[in-house]
């Protein structure tokens, strides 16, 4: 792989990726896109990622990263031009971190068992993510953004939540984002969605449908001990 420029490995459907490219797109990084399938890993990957053996990886000038929350600090340390991704504050920073790793934890986690189960496990699980989601509604609330004005990178770790869990609920027929539950959230997917550049790259919706139809399908036995 050649030294200069900057790679990102990802796989279409990734949220993970999916946050590092709207990150370069927002500092207006070039970069070069590989495509990779994480049902059948290249050796690229394998090289790139021996720890994890996941997406996404970012290469710049040759040097390699992992984990799409470091990549994001990584772009915002390394193009300092506006946006900045993370606060200033150092307290702000470290909240903003907090934030992001509960979401991973407790919303994605919970979510996407939701997705994955049925019955009275399904019904646990979407209660988790309800719960978890109660907090964000309160670290929202008063912010356009979870960044505050524009943007930030809390915005970009979350933001898998305002494309995707709608269809996830369609898919396992559950109902998580309640706007009378969840005003400030539901008036921040609409504000999310309609910033410049993060709807422009997403996978459609029926591709997705499809992918998560499969998945949880193929998943349910492995992980959550049942068909669905
Ligand atoms: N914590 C990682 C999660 C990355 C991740 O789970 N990527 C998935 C694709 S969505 C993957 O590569 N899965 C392959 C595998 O688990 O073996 C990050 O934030 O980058």
């Amino acid at each position: 792989m050649e030294k200069e420029g900057v790679k990102l490995v990802g796989f279409w459907v990734s949220p993970f990726a999916q946050r590092v490219k709207w990150a370069l797109k927002m500092k207006g990084v070039e970069y070069e896109y590989i495509e990779e399938d994480v049902w059948n890993k290249s050796a690229l990957l394998l090289e790139l990622n021996p720890v994890y053996k996941k997406v996404p990886v970012l290469v710049h000038n040759g040097k390699v990263l992992a984990e799409s929350r470091i990549i994001l600090e990584y772009i915002d340390e390394t193009w300092k031009n506006a946006p900045l991704l993370m606060p200033q504050d150092p307290y702000e920073r470290a909240m903003a971190r907090f934030w992001a790793d509960f979401s991973e934890k407790k919303v994605l986690e919970a979510g996407f068992e939701a997705l994955c189960t049925r019955g009275e496990r399904q019904e646990k699980a979407v209660s988790s993510t309800i719960e978890a989601l109660e907090k964000l509604e309160q670290v929202l609330k008063g912010k356009k953004f979870l960044g505050g004005d524009s943007v930030g990178y809390l915005d970009l770790v979350v933001g898998w939540l305002a494309y995707m869990m709608p269809i996830w609920e369609e898919l396992a027929s559950m109902k998580i984002l309640d706007s009378s539950k969840f005003p400030a959230l539901d008036e921040w997917i609409n504000n999310f969605l309609s910033h410049p550049g993060i709807k422009d790259d997403l996978p459609t919706e029926e591709k997705m449908k499809g992918y998560f139809y499969h998945l949880s399908r193929k998943v349910a036995p492995l992980f959550y001990g049942g068909e669905i």
